[in-house]
């Protein structure tokens, strides 16, 4: 919004000229939605405390989760309120890739939200929606943004594939059913992970990070011929939309870190999710999100693997619990250690994927 209102009037002031750049409204779409989550945190976590809006520990969890029984939840309502507050005043508010991103994640979070809202209220955690209705409502959203994406002039629906540079095969329509398999997928694999303090929050700071940085190389001309990617006109804005994520994942990580004070519950997890999908089918980096996004891809694939496993043999397990952070947990890691390393491991991850930009 800032934009729209400054930079009209950069003649009579030159200083206005500034919000022209993406790098600069990156940066402080960034600081504001980390100064919002970070001061309105305490008073979010007094009023759940409140309205008794607390977590429900399943009861074969490991033991040490029982202590974290009546944590307040739904922190993704403040991680929301940050994102949306500041993508609006810093970023072009006629950026279509924009508002595509900041829709996916509202939706995603309104769903995650009121899978939260039906838990707490009935007090119990297999309360809320069932995985079906949630599927449902997570693929009706993803259908429609990746239909939007489809139809909009001058979006491709070619597929770069990392480390090659001359294949780019054209999906088609067939483009709109992967898109939607990315947005479903990403949301629920950052859900399954959201089981330690900040182990999912970490890992999405990191990956909306990197985003960012695609999503400016990707919408720059310049950059994009240089490093023979594609350009796409117009989604260097979403860098914005990111930052204001990066920034308000922090502010939450201020009060979600061990022992947290708040969980993000699917409020945030869908939301978050939601957000890296979105930004990797905009920027067309589709195949890197599953290196940039790893951690979220293994936890995943350790559910598949152990529910596969479990019933194919009728009751053996591969890990010890999945999702696989459990598995470490009751290798007996400390909590803080599991958390920690999988960070280590989503900033390597993200080193990698970075330059997979000069290995083509
Ligand atoms: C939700 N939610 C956390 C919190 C958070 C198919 C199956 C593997 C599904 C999976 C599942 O339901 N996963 C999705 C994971 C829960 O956190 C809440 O949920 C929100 C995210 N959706 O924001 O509101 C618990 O996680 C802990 N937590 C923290 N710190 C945080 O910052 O400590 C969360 C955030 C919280 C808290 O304890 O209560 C969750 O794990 O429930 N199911 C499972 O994950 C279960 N796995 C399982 O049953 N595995 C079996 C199967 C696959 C054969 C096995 O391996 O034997 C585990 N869930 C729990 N304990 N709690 C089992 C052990």
């Amino acid at each position: 919004m800032l934009y729209h209102l400054l930079y009209p009037f950069r003649d009579i002031f030159g200083g206005f000229n500034v919000v022209r750049y993406i790098t600069f409204r990156s940066i402080w779409a960034a600081l504001f939605a980390l100064v919002i989550v970070w001061l309105l945190g305490p008073w979010f976590i007094r009023k759940m405390r409140e309205l008794q809006m607390g977590q429900y520990i399943r009861e074969l969890g490991p033991e040490s989760h029982k202590a974290k029984a009546g944590t307040p939840t739904m922190g993704g309502v403040l991680i929301l309120l940050g994102v949306t507050a500041s993508t609006l005043l810093w970023g072009r508010l006629d950026s279509f890739y924009l508002w595509l991103c900041l829709l996916v994640t509202l939706g995603c979070g309104a769903i995650g939200f009121i899978d939260d809202f039906r838990k707490a209220v009935q007090k119990r955690n297999e309360g809320g929606l069932s995985a079906r209705a949630k599927l449902a409502l997570l693929g009706s959203l993803s259908l429609a943004a990746a239909a939007a994406l489809y139809l909009h002039p001058g979006y491709s629906t070619q597929l770069s594939l990392p480390f090659i540079k001359f294949v780019v095969p054209d999906l088609g329509w067939g483009y709109v059913l992967l898109a939607v398999f990315i947005l479903v997928g990403t949301a629920n694999a950052v859900n399954l992970t959201d089981g330690l303090d900040g182990l999912a929050a970490g890992p999405v700071l990191i990956a909306a990070a990197t985003f960012l940085v695609l999503s400016y190389v990707s919408g720059n001309v310049k950059a994009a011929s240089y490093l023979q990617i594609q350009y796409i006109p117009g989604v260097g804005e979403i860098a914005v939309f990111l930052g204001a994520v990066v920034g308000a994942v922090m502010g939450f990580l201020w009060y979600n870190a061990y022992p947290a004070q708040v969980f993000m519950g699917d409020t945030g997890s869908l939301s978050l999710g939601g957000a890296l999908g979105a930004a990797a089918i905009c920027t067309k980096h589709e195949i890197l999100l599953v290196l940039v996004g790893g951690i979220f891809v293994v936890e995943a694939v350790s559910v598949i693997l152990q529910v596969g496993f479990f019933k194919a043999t009728h009751g053996k397990r591969i890990f010890k619990m999945a999702p696989l952070h459990h598995h470490f947990e009751l290798m007996g890691w400390a909590e803080p250690k599991v958390i920690v390393r999988f960070w280590i491991i989503a900033v390597v991850l993200a080193l990698i994927a970075i330059s997979t930009l000069k290995l083509r």
